[in-house]
């Protein structure tokens, strides 16, 4: 199962929502920056650029939003999260 990192009150709430509505099977795991979290030497092992989000997936981790976006988006088609069949218009959404 694919596990997402995120902290409350970032740029990883667009994923989570990619996720929620793609209908994903994944755990959310919530890291808390007030306890430097996201600095801690287990995460550091999953993203050492010190960020959220972090998708952990069979294939690897990602950890830009766009990337995450774009896999969530073509992996889940039936969920039309974004135009598929036209790469201009996928670029823009
Ligand atoms: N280029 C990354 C940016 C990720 C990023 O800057 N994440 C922020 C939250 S929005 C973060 O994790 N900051 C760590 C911190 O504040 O310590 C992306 O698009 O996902």
């Amino acid at each position: 199962m694919m596990k997402l990192y995120y902290a409350p009150g970032t740029c990883a709430l667009a994923s989570h929502i990619a996720l929620e509505e793609a209908g994903a099977d994944y755990e959310a795991v919530r890291l808390d920056f007030a306890n430097k979290n996201q600095k801690a030497a287990d995460y550091l092992a999953i993203n050492p650029k010190v960020r959220v989000p972090s998708l952990v997936t069979d294939q690897g981790v990602l950890s830009e939003t766009p990337a995450l976006l774009l896999f969530i988006t073509q992996n889940y088609p039936t969920a039309q999260l974004a135009p598929l069949d036209d790469n201009f218009a996928l670029a823009q959404a």
